[in-house]
């Protein structure tokens, strides 16, 4: 389960938080396939709660009514489109998966497929499900249960969401359908929410009993689901990311919080050469790594100062580092604008989610945000699928915030976050030649739209990178798009 069956050659994910599947769809064929992206994690695809009485918070998505795929990102026929035209392009999608719970009690009860619940009798006829699927006696998690008592943390609920008990088997085979359904439509995996609030043994049963992935969609034959578990882990809690990587992958919340530490010069850079287990951070082919999610970059979840597209040059920085970085599988974050933590997408007055408007220069508009679409991160997902499984090598820093190191004989990168301008002469590892930064432009035709770096015959390149430049860091690699 801890394989993402990328196509070949590519290694990068990108969270599409609220997008339409139709929209999800084009952007595969028109931008992540032909750039050499992995992978996509949607948003739940099913049916959930329709809060108008909070303006329809994107949080609405994560109170599940049944298991019909029909939300605001659109309805089954879609979704299925989507997932044939991105593996058609090379793109995988991962599912985020809520089995964790249902809706709370609320005052609407209307899902986004026109279901219903009725909450006192914890009754959700479209599933169905009923009082003996959920945990008794009834208990809501408080703060200090996470440091005492497991058992609530896994049996009650969490804020209020009505808990399913995995332990029975009428409710793993309802979850096990809606996974199965998904698995055979063409998806790769799942992002299982809430990981932490279920017991590990019940959803190893769950695993093992899921399908392999679908073979008319390019899977090899046997090949098993990647599963994410998002287990929220920043140490000294009763519940260990350690009880969850013997059965899957596992989201990597310290990962994130470090680099955003360092990139916001909390930390000098130069600390990063032992970057990896030796942090503290679990193994790297148990990671699922990412600077910010949906949660934690509006105060959601985890806690910690932890850096946004808002603060955008720490943040490219740190973005650039753990794409340049063996470490981990990485997850780009692409968001919707916010300054209301609990709003939703851009809608319409009906409440239907607007679509992004690709503006000239590739960025979006109408309130989209699109983080996988600067330049300065895609390019850097081209960066890691060329250094494949090359060395980190070739380490340099100056003992305090610049730093710079190769990958294999693949690729070479620079980072000055430092008060101070950087002008040394480092190894590279790279062939002779003239090479394009990838982060202040691109190689076009014969030239380079930003800065070149030229690499002389002993594999030496001159670095001067001014401190008050746009971004902190230089890029080059071999390969069409950089060298010259
Ligand atoms: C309210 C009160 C409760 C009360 C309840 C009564 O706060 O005290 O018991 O009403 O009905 C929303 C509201 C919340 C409300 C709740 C229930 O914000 O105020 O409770 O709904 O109706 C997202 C949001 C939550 C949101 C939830 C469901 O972050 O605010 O709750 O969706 O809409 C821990 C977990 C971790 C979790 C993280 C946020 O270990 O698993 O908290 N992360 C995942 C998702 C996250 C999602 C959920 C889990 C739940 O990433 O986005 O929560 O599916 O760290
Ligand atoms: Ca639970």
């Amino acid at each position: 389960y801890k394989n993402p069956h990328y196509a070949s050659g590519r290694t990068t994910m990108v969270h599409l938080f609220e997008w339409k599947w139709d929209d999800i769809a084009a952007e595969c064929e028109r931008f992540l396939g032909p750039r050499g992206f992995g992978g996509i994690q949607v948003s739940p695809p099913n049916e959930n709660l329709v809060i108008w009485s909070r303006n329809r918070p994107w949080w609405e998505r994560y109170q599940p009514i049944s298991y019909r795929l029909v939300t605001r990102s659109g309805n089954e026929n879609q979704f299925s489109n989507m997932v044939r035209r991105c593996n058609n392009v090379g793109v995988r999608i991962y599912v985020d998966a809520i089995i964790n719970h249902m809706t709370g009690t609320w005052n609407e009860n209307v899902g986004t497929g026109g279901s219903t619940a009725n909450f006192e009798n914890w009754h959700y006829p479209a599933v169905p499900y009923g009082r003996n699927d959920f945990n008794w006696p009834h208990c809501v998690i408080t703060g200090s249960d996470y440091n005492c008592c497991p058992d609530r943390v896994r049996n009650c609920e969490l804020s209020g969401l009505k808990d399913l008990n995995q332990g029975s088997d009428y409710v793993r085979q309802q979850i096990l359908n809606y996974m199965n359904r998904l698995i055979d439509m063409g998806v790769a995996g799942f992002r299982i929410d809430a990981a932490k609030h279920m017991w590990p043994h019940d959803l190893r049963v769950i695993y093992d009993r899921l399908r392999n992935l679908n073979t008319a969609h390019g899977f090899p034959s046997g090949a098993r689901p990647y599963i994410y578990q998002e287990v929220i882990d920043l140490g000294g809690e009763a519940i260990s990311r350690n009880e969850y990587t013997p059965l899957a992958a596992v989201t990597e919340f310290r990962f994130g919080l470090e680099l955003s530490q360092a990139f916001q010069r909390r930390n000098q850079l130069r600390w990063l050469v032992n970057w990896g287990p030796q942090w503290g951070l679990l193994a790297s082919g148990d990671a699922l790594t990412f600077i910010d999610n949906h949660d934690n970059q509006r105060g959601h979840g985890a806690g910690g100062n932890i850096l946004t597209y808002k603060q955008s040059r720490q943040y490219k920085g740190a973005i650039a580092f753990m794409l340049a970085h063996p470490y981990g599988y990485p997850q780009l974050m692409s968001s919707f604008a916010f300054t209301d933590t609990e709003a939703g997408p851009p809608m319409n007055s009906r409440g239907d989610i607007t679509s992004p408007t690709i503006n000239a220069d590739n960025s979006c508009g109408n309130g989209w945000i699109c983080e996988h679409r600067w330049r300065q991160i895609h390019n850097m997902v081209v960066f890691r699928n060329t250094a494949g499984n090359g060395a980190l090598t070739n380490w340099w820093d100056n003992g305090s915030n610049q730093i710079a190191f190769c990958r294999g004989n693949q690729a070479f990168i620079a980072f000055n976050n430092d008060a101070w301008d950087m002008d040394q002469t480092l190894q590279t590892c790279l062939p002779a030649g003239t090479y394009c930064d990838i982060i202040s432009g691109a190689r076009s035709g014969n030239r380079c739209t930003g800065k070149s770096i030229v690499v002389g015959s002993d594999g030496r390149a001159l670095i001067i990178h001014r401190s008050n430049e746009y971004d902190m860091m230089v890029a080059i690699h071999r390969g069409a798009d950089s060298r010259l």
